[in-house]
Order: structure tokens, then sequence, then C-alpha cells
């Protein structure tokens, strides 16, 4: 889709859809990094490990949509930054449901098994996508590994302590959930139009590039994350 052709007056200008978003989406990551780490003086002490972790969460994705960005142009392959940023940013995730479950006693054990849970959803997803294996079968065990992580949040552990411990950590607890449970399924909608399977032909109801829809799903849960808990770190 050629779109942005009259800006396309200098070098390296994004001239279709996909790096179109690449681009903007290193503008967005940039900016939230910049507001979450100028906001760590301001919010109380207890709060200030979850903002840093915000603030790392969308810098470490910037610098991979910077590398992207490149990629993209050039005509390269984006799935191994993209794996690298997910297996570095996603646990990150996790450990923000851990921070923020603290204050109600939450254990080191609970974010390592959130950990564990997204580590193998994310590799057993990249041996699908690098085409090392039959991509609907390894989306299957990836899509088990979410599911794991999505109930969890929704109804284990993570949520009898978000229960317990009430109040704003309750209320943030529970739309993180809802970013786990439709901000995330926005990533297997792009695995499905970027890999072959018996999903073959959703390319004809929904066409959009498979990069396009992980960089939408990246600008609502990396940013819209980081929001959340920087809401909960000023209320309280
Ligand atoms: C900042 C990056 C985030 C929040 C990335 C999340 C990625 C996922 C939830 C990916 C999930 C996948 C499946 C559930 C099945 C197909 C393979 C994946 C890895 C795309």
């Amino acid at each position: 889709m050629e779109i942005f052709n009259t800006f396309n007056l200098i070098g390296d200008v994004p001239t279709d859809l996909v790096s179109f978003t690449f681009f903007i989406g290193t503008m967005a990551l940039m900016a939230a990094s910049v507001f979450f780490f100028l906001s760590l003086n301001a919010v109380d002490a207890k709060w200030r490990s979850s903002i840093l972790i915000s603030g790392l969460i969308t810098f470490i994705a910037a610098v991979h949509y910077y590398y992207m960005r490149d990629a993209n142009i050039e005509g390269g392959d984006t799935t191994f930054f993209r794996y690298v940023d997910w297996i570095l940013t996603v646990p990150l995730m996790c450990v923000e449901f851990y921070l923020i479950l603290r204050v109600a006693g939450a254990t080191k054990n609970l974010m390592w098994k959130l950990i564990g849970l997204s580590t193998i959803m994310l590799v057993t997803g990249y041996v699908g996508e690098a085409g090392m294996g039959d991509a609907a079968l390894w989306g299957l065990f990836s899509g088990l590994a979410y599911f794991a992580i999505a109930y969890m949040i929704w109804f284990g552990e993570a949520k009898q302590l978000a229960v317990k411990a009430g109040g704003a950590v309750e209320s943030a607890h529970r739309t993180l959930a809802w970013f786990v449970l439709v901000g995330w399924a926005i990533y297997p909608l792009g695995y499905m139009l970027g890999t072959e399977g018996w999903y073959d032909g959703i390319q004809d109801i929904i066409s959009l590039d498979m990069d396009v829809v992980y960089n939408i799903g990246d600008a609502v849960n990396k940013i819209g994350f980081g929001l959340v808990v920087y809401n909960l770190a000023v209320s309280k």
C-alpha cells in the first residue's frame, strides 16, 4: 500500500503502511520512555521500580523498532529482532504483575511461573514463525501457554492476590488483565496473517500485513500497560 508518497522527498521516509508503523512506533515508544523516566521522581518510593520497568519496556522496544525499521526498509527480515524484543519485554511485564501484587504478599514464585510460561509462549511462537516447524502446531503450543498466563491472571493466584489487595491495586490489576486478554490476542492474529496453516484465507478477511498488526499490538500493550502502572503510582 503506497501511502505518504507525497512526503518521500528525502532518503528513508516511510512510503508504505508497514514502514510507516515502524517509524511512528519508534517515535511513540521513545516518547513514552521519556515520559516514564521523567515521572520517576514524581511517584511514591514504593512504586519507583514499577515505573522504571514501564520505561525499560518501552525503551527496549524503541531500540528494537529502530533496527526493525531499518531492516524493513532494506527488505530484510524483522522476525529475529521482534522476538528478541519480546523475550526481554514480556517477562518484564510479568515482573510488573509481581511488583503490583507484592502489597498483597505475592511471592517470586508467582513471578517465575509467569516468566516461565511467557518464555514457552515466545520460544514456541518463534519456532513456528521462523519456519523451523509446522506453524499451526507450534502456534497452538504457544497459544496454550498464553491461555495458562491469562488463566493465572484472571482466575488463578494473581487474581486472588489482587482481590486481597483491593482498592487501586485491584482495579489496576483488572485493567492489566484486560490488556492480557484483549490486547495480547492481537498477536496470534498477526501470527495467523503471516504464517500458513488451517487459518489460510484469513488474509482475505483482514488485509493487513503481519508486521502492521504486531506494531499495533506493541503500541497498545507496551504504552498502555505502562500508563496503567503510572496511573496506579500517582493514585496512591
Ligand atoms: C510487548 C510485547 C508483547 C506484549 C508481546 C506479546 C506476544 C504474544 C502474546 C504472542 C503470542 C503468540 C501466540 C499466543 C500464538 C502465536 C505465536 C505468538 C508468539 C505470536
